[in-house]
């Protein structure tokens, strides 16, 4: 049994003040809220950010503020549980939707956080990440790794929109986050096309080892291919899920955030474990109820939702006829590396 332990005010004012004078601090008033009984007690709030209301409000920021006013036009996703001013959806996890409207130019910079752009609609767009030109359709996921260049252009007709995932709260918190402007980048011929044909990377002898982000583009066509494909060979009660990796080492295509697709047959229900790292729903297409606790919450097309860690979540695709798809980011790798990671069903 956990004892109650004494309290700040149990202590005389003079000597609190004389601790504080001293830059001192008694641990035993916080010890139960730094270490919590069984679990943890996340900041992070379930909370869903529907694209239908979010749309014109991101429209509007395209009316209201020229590019040039804003460098990158996004609303950020604030998780309600840290605090709109902090601009996290979890502790590590940061979300923006991002509109660059044709013609516009969002120009040249690199930094220490890592980013993902999730493409959620219009087309025309391209990022060139590091000299490599990445075109953008919805549900392609483009890599943008720590202190790589990276600038946004659009040559296309329509608005086009992404979500941005970035590791920015973490690294932020670290103090180690910052930008450095630069130049409009020149477009290097691609280097990547070896690692489009499964099972092949180029020899190490050759070319390994020269390229910590090999792949910066995830095209959407081939990732839904990919589910299609176990959705064919699996068992109707298996999960259908990929995970972006390196192709060169396998592991996750970042160091500090995870990045999935899932897809949920028509009229599929799937129990996800209980596990530490907090987790991104986003919906690429269909339709699909995310249970995360105790609130259930229906997704349309490019709805976005966020779980805390340690909380069962159950995913539903009610339609029984089409398929669901889900984006999926997560804080695996870092809990993981830190050794916390944990799984308890
Ligand atoms: C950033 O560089 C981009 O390059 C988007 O598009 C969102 C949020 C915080 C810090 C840097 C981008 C960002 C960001």
């Amino acid at each position: 049994m956990s004892q109650e332990l004494g309290r700040l005010e149990d202590l005389p004012t003079d000597y609190r003040a004389a601790l504080a004078r001293q830059n001192l601090v008694p641990l035993w008033p916080s010890l139960r809220a730094l270490l919590p009984a069984d679990q943890p007690q996340p900041r992070t709030r379930t909370t869903h950010w529907s694209y239908e209301t979010l749309r014109p409000l991101l429209m509007r920021a395209g009316a209201l503020t020229p590019i040039e006013k804003a460098e990158r036009r996004v609303l950020v996703l604030a998780n309600p549980g840290h605090g709109a001013d902090s601009m996290q959806a979890s502790a590590a996890i940061y979300l923006g939707m991002q509109l660059l409207l044709p013609g516009e130019w969002a120009p040249a910079h690199r930094h220490t956080p890592n980013a993902v752009r999730m493409i959620v609609e219009g087309a025309g767009a391209y990022t060139t990440v590091d000299g490599q030109r990445c075109e953008m359709h919805r549900g392609d996921l483009v890599l943008t790794p720590t202190g790589l260049w990276h600038e946004h252009g659009h040559d296309g007709i329509e608005p086009v929109i992404w979500l941005d995932v970035l590791d920015l709260p973490l690294v932020h918190y670290m103090e180690a986050s910052y930008h450095v402007d630069g130049e409009r980048q020149a477009v290097k011929p691609p280097r990547d096309s070896a690692y489009r044909r499964p099972g092949l990377v180029p020899t190490p002898a050759f070319e390994r080892g020269t390229n910590a982000c090999p792949m910066l583009r995830y095209a959407w066509s081939d990732t839904r291919a990919a589910l299609e494909a176990l959705a064919a060979e699996r068992p109707a009660d298996e999960a259908l899920q990929v995970t972006y990796v390196n192709p060169e080492t396998g592991a996750h295509a970042q160091n500090i955030l995870g990045y999935h697709a899932l897809m949920l047959r028509p009229g599929e229900r799937l129990a996800l474990p209980v596990r530490s790292p907090a987790a991104v729903y986003h919906l690429i297409e269909g339709a699909a109820s995310v249970r995360i606790g105790a609130t259930e919450h229906a997704l349309a097309e490019a709805d976005t939702c966020v779980a805390p860690g340690y909380t069962p979540v159950t995913l539903a695709n009610p339609s029984p006829s089409r398929p669901a798809f889900f984006f999926i980011a997560d804080e695996t790798p870092l809990h993981e590396k830190l050794g916390v990671y944990e799984q308890r069903s």
